[in-house]
């Protein structure tokens, strides 16, 4: 049996790297984590930038090496997981099928929301154009919305019978779109049955407990 290397987990509350988080509880693996500030500016520091030089969390120190991006660190740690627990094995389609989300959450739920959060970083400091990229991050969500409402069907988790790396994913796109900058998003039933099983998992409960006591953040179903 290999051995996984010691863990280190970097985050931020309800960031993205919430999903690591809940992926690496849901793994049993045994891990670190470590707060990185982003509102006071942590992610550039010359500590942070020495462990992740892009910046931005989550960031998971794997023994000397660092990987980054949500979508990978999901993959490696579902790859720690025997059985295929937490992430198909290799061959299976359904292996395929959690890589078409997480590339999906990734490439585009996540910067259409960072557009409405966080338009700047596409707009500059002009004012007209922020609010224009905000309109358009809005509607790109509404179409993005749909398409998962599609793909969820009636299934019970995002591959289909059992719970996975992709399903922690889509539980924190979701939680942003409750955020009260979101100013309008369309109905989505399925999705939101779908975070609400999430939520109801120990691990997950556990993880969110534990990122609250440094930034409280709502949970819709609570
Ligand atoms: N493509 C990266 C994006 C990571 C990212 O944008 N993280 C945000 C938090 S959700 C961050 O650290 N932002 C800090 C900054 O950009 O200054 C991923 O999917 O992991």
């Amino acid at each position: 049996m290999s051995v996984v290397p010691a863990l280190i987990l970097y985050y931020f509350p309800r960031a993205c790297s919430l999903a690591v988080h809940i992926a690496l509880e849901e793994s049993g693996l045994d891990y670190e984590r470590r707060i990185v500030h982003l509102p006071s500016k942590q992610n550039h520091s010359p500590a942070y930038l020495a462990t992740n030089p892009n910046g931005a969390v989550p960031a998971l120190s794997i023994g000397q090496q660092t990987l980054t991006e949500t979508h990978a660190i999901l993959t490696y740690v579902g790859d720690q997981v025997p059985e295929g627990k937490l992430l198909p094995l290799p061959g299976d389609l359904l292996r395929y099928r959690a890589h078409e989300w997480m590339n999906f959450l990734s490439s585009s739920v996540h910067t259409y929301v960072r557009s409405i959060f966080r338009s700047t970083v596409y707009a500059g400091e002009d004012n007209a154009t922020c609010l224009a990229v905000n309109a358009q991050g809005v509607k790109n969500l509404a179409k993005a919305t749909a398409i998962i409402e599609r793909r969820l069907g009636d299934q019970t988790w995002a591959l289909g019978d059992a719970f996975s790396v992709a399903d922690a994913y889509l539980f924190v796109m979701y939680l942003w779109t409750t955020d009260e900058r979101v100013s309008s998003v369309p109905e989505r039933s399925r999705w939101d049955a779908l975070a609400k099983r999430v939520w109801q998992r120990p691990a997950v409960q556990r993880v969110v407990a534990i990122e609250r006591q440094d930034r409280n953040y709502e949970i819709p179903w609570e």
